[in-house]
C-alpha cells in the first residue's frame, strides 16, 4: 500500500473494519480477513467501480440480478417516493398496501395464464420456504397429507435457508448442519457433459434418460408420497447449466402421469435472462408454482416471492382456511414500488425482445467461437446466461485434476483485468446485465479471451497441462 494514496488508506481502513466485524457468505472467514475485501463503491449500466477506482465489467449482474444495470433513476425516484409516502405498512391482518397490489396485478399480467396469484416473500430462500410449506398443505388440504416429498436435483441451488439449502442438491452446504431436511430426496442433474457424453448418448437422448430418474425415484419412494418436484430451467450456481431440450417436457409429463406438482425456481431465470419472461417459457413446461426474487427488482432491494397456478391456488382459497405462514415483509410497499417501476422499464425498453433476438443469439455465437481456444473443452450459453469448460485436453475432454483450481485462477485474471466472471469448479460463468449491447459484449469477450491466454500461460508455466 502506498500510504500517501488517500483511496488506498481508506481501503485499507474499510478492510480492517471488515475484517474486524464483517462475516460474508460462503466466504472462509480467516482467510478473507488475511487477504482483505475488495470494496465496491459506484456502479453505473454494466460497470462497477472499487474503492481505488478500478472499472470492472460486471459481467455477473451483482449476483445474477441487476437486470436493468446500475444507476436506473426510475427505480431510485419509485423507491424515494414510496419511502415518503408509506415506508412500511404489513399485509398480515387484512390489510395491504397499494404497491403491493398493483404487483400482485401486474405479476399475473407479465407470468404465463395459469399464474393469478402470488405470495411475497423477502428472498428467493425465503420463497422456496414457502414452496415447501405451500404444498405439503395444498396436499393435506386435499386429503393426501402423506405426500409430504419433494424431490429435487444434485448441484441445484435454491437458497441458504434450512429448507432451501435442504432443497438444493450442493453438497457442501448439506454436510454442514444436517442437511436435508426429512422427506426432501434428490436425483441427479441433467449436465449432459459429465454425465450423457461419457456415454455416448445425444443430448437429446441424455435429456430423456435424465428425466427418467425422476420417474424412476416417484415409483421407488411411491407416487402417493410424492409432493412436488423442483427444479431451475437452467441450474445457475451450479455453473449454468443448460439441459438438452428434451429433459424440461419429459419431466413435466411424467410429473403429470404422477399427478407430483412442478415447481419451476424461476430466481435467476425469471425476468428476461433466457429470453423470455420465464425460463420455463424458453424450455417449454407449464409449472404449479414458480418461485421468484432478483431479477424482479434488478437487485435494487430486496423481493421474492411464490406464484400460484390457480389449480393449486383454488384449493387453497375454496378449501385451505387459514394458511398460517407469512414474512414481516410479505409485499414490502417500498420493494414492491421499485418492482413495479422495474417491470414497467423491462416493457418500455422491450428488454426481453432485446435478450431474445437480439444480444441473446449474439453471445451464444461469441461463446460458441471461444471453442478454438486450446483451454476450452464445451461452452454453452442461453439468452443471456453462458459458460465454457476449462479443461486440460480438449481433444480428450480430460478435466483438470482436484489438484488444480484452475477456475480460481481464470477469475483471478479476470479480477485484475477488470472483468468479474464467476468460477463453478472448472466453469467459468456469465450473466450479464440485460441492457447489455453488442459493442459491449465484444468488450467482454476481448477481456475473457485475454484471461484465458493469460490463464493458459499459467497452465503451461505450471506444467498443469501435464
Ligand atoms: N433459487 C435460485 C435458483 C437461486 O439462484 C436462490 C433461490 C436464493 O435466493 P436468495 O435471494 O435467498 O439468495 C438463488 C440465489 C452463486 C449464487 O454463487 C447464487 C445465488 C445466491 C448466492 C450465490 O451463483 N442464487
Amino acid at each position: 500500500m502506498n500510504a500517501r494514496d488517500p483511496a488506498q488508506r481508506r481501503t485499507a481502513s474499510l478492510q480492517a473494519a471488515d475484517a474486524a466485524h464483517f462475516l460474508h457468505p460462503f466466504t472462509d472467514f480467516k482467510a478473507l480477513a488475511q487477504k482483505g475485501v475488495r470494496v465496491i463503491e459506484r456502479g453505473d449500466n454494466i460497470y462497477l467501480w472499487d474503492s481505488e477506482g478500478q472499472r470492472l465489467l460486471d459481467a455477473m449482474s451483482g449476483l445474477w440480478c441487476v437486470n436493468l444495470g446500475y444507476g436506473q433513476q426510475a427505480l431510485v425516484d419509485a423507491a424515494t417516493h414510496q419511502l415518503q409516502t408509506l415506508p412500511f405498512y404489513n399485509a398480515f391482518f387484512q390489510t395491504a398496501t397499494v404497491p403491493a397490489i398493483e404487483l400482485a396485478q401486474v405479476l399475473a399480467q407479465v407470468t404465463p395464464p395459469p399464474f393469478q396469484h402470488v405470495f411475497f416473500s423477502g428472498s428467493g430462500s425465503e420463497g422456496n420456504d414457502t414452496v415447501v410449506r405451500m404444498v405439503r398443505r395444498y396436499w393435506s388440504v386435499l386429503g393426501q397429507p402423506q405426500r409430504q416429498v419433494i424431490i429435487g436435483r444434485t448441484n441445484g441451488y435454491h437458497g441458504s435457508t434450512v429448507a432451501g439449502a435442504s432443497l438444493g442438491g450442493m453438497a457442501g452446504m448439506h454436510a454442514q448442519g444436517g442437511l436435508p431436511i426429512p422427506g426432501i430426496e434428490h436425483i441427479e442433474q441433467p449436465y449432459w457433459w459429465l454425465h450423457g457424453r461419457p456415454h455416448g448418448l445425444s443430448p437429446d437422448a441424455f435429456g430423456l434418460q435424465a428425466a427418467g430418474w425422476l420417474e424412476k425415484r416417484i415409483l421407488a419412494l411411491g407416487p402417493e408420497n410424492v409432493a412436488a418436484f423442483i427444479g431451475e430451467p437452467v441450474q445457475g450456481a451450479g455453473g449454468v447449466i443448460v439441459p438438452p431440450a428434451t429433459y424440461w417436457p419429459e419431466v413435466q409429463r411424467i410429473c403429470q402421469k404422477y399427478g407430483v406438482l412442478l415447481v419451476s425456481d424461476e430466481v435467476i431465470c425469471g425476468f428476461g435472462r433466457t429470453g423470455q419472461w420465464f425460463g420455463c417459457e424458453t424450455l417449454g413446461y407449464q409449472p404449479d408454482l414458480m418461485t421468484f426474487a432478483k431479477g424482479v427488482t434488478s437487485g435494487y432491494i430486496p423481493l421474492g416471492g411464490v406464484m400460484v397456478a390457480d389449480r393449486v391456488a383454488r384449493v387453497l382459497i375454496d378449501q385451505g382456511g387459514e394458511f398460517n405462514h407469512g414474512y414481516t415483509y410479505s409485499g414490502h410497499p417500498v420493494a414492491c414500488a421499485v418492482a413495479l417501476a422495474n417491470i414497467a422499464l423491462l416493457q418500455e425498453l422491450k428488454v426481453v425482445e432485446h435478450v431474445r433476438n437480439d444480444v441473446g443469439p449474439y453471445l451464444a455465437q461469441c461463446f460458441a467461437a471461444l471453442q478454438d481456444h486450446p483451454l476450452v473443452g464445451d461452452t454453452q450459453s442461453l439468452g443471456l446466461m453462458a459458460a465454457l469448460l476449462l479443461v486440460k485436453d480438449k481433444n480428450r475432454g480430460t478435466p483438470f485434476g482436484d489438484d488444480v483450481d484452475i477456475g480460481m485462477a481464470c477469475r483471478q485474471h479476470c479480477f485484475s483485468n477488470g472483468l468479474i466472471m464467476r468460477a463453478v469448479g472448472d466453469r467459468m460463468i456469465i450473466a450479464p446485465p440485460l441492457v447489455i449491447t453488442r459493442a459491449q459484449i465484444d468488450e467482454m469477450m476481448a477481456l475473457i479471451r485475454r484471461c484465458l491466454d493469460l490463464t493458459l500461460a499459467d497452465a503451461q508455466r505450471s506444467g498443469w497441462l501435464n
